[in-house]
């Protein structure tokens, strides 16, 4: 096992990894920015080392920081926590070739599921249920409208480099078919440096169901459910939960398997996101994501697994903690991301917190790098706690939610908390009937100003 990492992320996620690797007797080294001396994760590890100046590419993308950090302090391994370094491949190799661990997925991995088309090649050819749609890359405007003929309109044109929403146009017919290809290429070649687009029948009121797997990177894999994580604004997630409220033992038992064998076949390691849309009681592949999820803790709510330890195990070689039919689920988890917002614009309100008392209680987890008297600094992210709360069943979950944030106190900023008490009073909400839409045009109804 290790003796120290360094943990190359801010906030509440670097808290998180930290606090795993304490409890394994792990040292922990921390690194920040001119912006972040004062922030949590630096005074929560063993060690800190400053990497550069505020803007990102400075110093939390910075990996010749980075790697000096680790040399300097003698960490053993590097976790890259979410965001930031944690999907780039180029980073990974540079790691490892400096005899550093990476503790995540291998550079292959990460690269073939980076691209949206070879990850589908490769999900399709290992048994997973995929959209509809082009065989690879659309090479060109004829090529699209031969495809948009064949599937049927409506169809999405995707960038192949995309993800999360960017460089996505939908067309709903014949005649959008032009303007929307040439759009979904152009951002792809101005936000990815990559015109490569690839087609797929648009699914117009899916859900979005997520699988979370788990590998060794010896062929042994395990999967630990799915999270309905459909509430989302502008590809952003802001509420989500396990189990799905539609999904049912049996679906989940099949899909699972399918995802689990499918990260076994292919040697994957760590902890894997395998995202699907959901209709009419069928799964849609559309993305892998070879991280660790922000969300993750309501699959560590339900399933009372410590998802970064695994990580950490499985990284320094050894046996993961559990095996499938280990993994029962117990009740109901539910997450909100809490965030420095100016409601109904959702504009960025970073500032200084005059007063900050966090909810507590049984199946109460609050996961947040503030304190009392902490500036949150203008140039990273805008969230600022996550709120778990763990229930028997769902009704509870949401009972305890409602309970937990009006327990919450944030006082000398603007944050998200009054979007989840209003949601908390909408019958959508307490029946689990949402889709990836809903959320939207329940802003457009109740936030519009
Ligand atoms: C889709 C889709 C409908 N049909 N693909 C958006 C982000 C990216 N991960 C995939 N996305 C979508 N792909 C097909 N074939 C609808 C979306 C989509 C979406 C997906 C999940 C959660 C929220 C969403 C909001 C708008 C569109």
């Amino acid at each position: 096992m290790f003796d120290k990492i360094l943990i190359a992320n801010r906030g509440e996620i670097a808290l998180r990894v930290i606090r795993a690797a304490r409890e394994m007797g792990i040292k922990t080294v921390a690194v920040h920015s001119t912006a972040d001396s004062d922030a949590m994760h630096v005074r929560m590890a063993d060690e800190s080392v400053c990497i550069g100046p505020p803007p990102s590419p400075q110093s939390y993308l910075s990996v010749p920081a980075i790697i000096s950090a680790c040399e300097i302090t003698g960490a053993q391994a590097i976790h890259p926590g979410y965001g930031f370094l944690s999907e780039n491949a180029e980073f990974v190799q540079i790691v490892e070739d400096h005899g550093i661990t990476f503790i995540g997925p291998t550079a292959e991995h990460i690269r073939v599921m980076g691209d949206k088309i070879t990850a589908k090649d490769t999900m399709k050819a290992l048994g997973v249920p995929c959209v509809p749609g082009s065989d690879g890359g659309v090479p060109d405007l004829e090529t699209a409208k031969k495809i948009g003929e064949e599937f049927g309109y409506p169809v999405i044109i995707k960038a192949t480099a995309g993800g999360g929403g960017r460089g996505m146009k939908v067309a709903m017919s014949a005649d959008e078919m032009e303007s929307a290809f040439m759009t979904a290429r152009a951002e792809g070649k101005a936000a990815f440096g990559n015109d490569e687009v690839y087609i797929e029948k648009y699914l117009t009121t899916p859900r979005h169901i997520e699988i979370q797997v788990f590998g060794d990177g010896k062929g042994k894999a395990v999967h630990l459910g799915e999270r309905d994580c459909s509430l989302q604004r502008r590809h952003q997630k802001v509420f989500e939960e396990a189990p799905g409220p539609s999904i049912s033992p049996e679906e989940r038992a099949k899909i699972g398997k399918v995802c689990a064998d499918a990260v076994a076949k292919i040697n994957y390691i760590g902890a894997g996101t395998i995202e699907f849309l959901y209709e009419n009681g069928e799964f849609y592949f559309i993305e892998m994501n070879t991280r660790l999820q922000v969300e993750h803790p309501v699959t560590e709510g339900i399933f009372g697994v410590d998802l970064v330890r695994e990580q950490i195990l499985v990284a320094a070689s050894e046996p993961m903690s559990f095996g499938q039919d280990d993994l029962v689920i117990n009740g109901h988890a539910i997450e909100v991301r809490i965030n420095a917002e100016k409601l109904p614009n959702f504009s960025p309100c970073p500032g200084r917190i005059s007063a900050f008392h966090a909810p507590g209680g049984l199946g109460v987890r609050m996961d947040s790098a503030l304190y009392d008297g902490y500036s949150i600094p203008p140039y990273y992210d805008s969230l600022i706690a996550k709120l778990i709360v763990h229930g028997r069943d769902r009704a509870e979950a949401l009972a305890r939610l409602d309970r937990a944030l009006g327990e919450l106190i944030v006082d000398g900023i603007d944050t998200t908390v009054p979007l989840f008490h209003a949601l908390l009073q909408e019958p959508e909400i307490h029946n689990g009937e949402y889709n990836i839409h809903w959320l939207e045009h329940w802003l457009a109804a109740n936030m519009a100003q």
